[in-house]
């Protein structure tokens, strides 16, 4: 499945605040919500704990029509029928990936800086590109702001999606200093009503 041009809210379901069994009640409100594409996250679960989760909330993305993505593990992505694979910058490289998940897949690729940003998007299909604020969803990143959002966006063709500390609060500052697309993690997992608070979210993102 392709990554619409018009993809602008990622959402993505970490086991670092669902437990595998909410996590299909997740994915639900998640696509009720509009969220345009979704990633798998589980850093503390071996191989096939993470296969076997991956598998049951595949179908369920591909009915709705959502690219489904997994953290890491490129070579479970056409076993599982998920859509692509998103690797950090200690991972294998976006080439690598790509071999391994088939030439239909969706790679996407962590920057952390705007040089790493322009290197991700000569090879990956979209960025993440922060942490914005410090977050404890990934507690050893320094943020780096907003100030480098615009010139990424000038720089990289590819979409490029702001991740870390986005919450509905602060989209307003991110969407002003040119961020047109996010990732968020705890503001969805966290809100005391994830569709309601997805749905808001994407009313304040504009259609691309
Ligand atoms: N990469 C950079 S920040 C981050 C990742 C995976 C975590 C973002 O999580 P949150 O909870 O939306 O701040
Ligand atoms: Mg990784």
């Amino acid at each position: 499945m392709n990554l619409a041009e018009s993809a602008t809210l990622y959402g993505i379901i970490d086991l670092g605040y669902s437990t595998a069994a909410q996590a299909p009640e997740f994915a639900r409100q998640m696509i009720e919500g509009g969220v345009d594409l979704v990633q798998l996250r589980a850093k503390a679960l071996a191989l096939e704990p993470f296969a076997e989760l991956a598998s049951k909330l595949a179908p369920i993305f591909r009915e709705a029509g959502i690219p489904f993505i997994l953290n890491d593990h490129p070579e479970l992505v056409s076993n599982i029928g998920a859509s692509g694979a998103h690797v950090g910058q200690d991972d294998i490289s976006v080439s690598e990936a790509r071999r391994l998940a088939g030439p239909e897949a969706i790679i996407g690729k962590s920057t952390h800086s705007l040089s790493q940003a322009i290197v991700g998007a000569a090879e990956a299909d979209y960025i993440g590109f922060g942490p914005l604020f410090a977050t404890p969803t990934k507690p050893d990143y320094p943020p780096i702001g907003l100030e480098d959002i615009r010139m990424a966006h000038t720089q990289i063709s590819i979409p490029i999606f702001c991740i870390g500390g986005v919450k509905l609060e602060n989209l307003p500052v991110i969407l002003a200093s040119g961020a047109r697309r996010v990732v968020i993690v705890s503001g969805l997992l966290q809100a005391p009503d994830l569709v309601t608070y997805a749905l808001a979210v994407k009313k304040l993102l504009s259609p691309l």
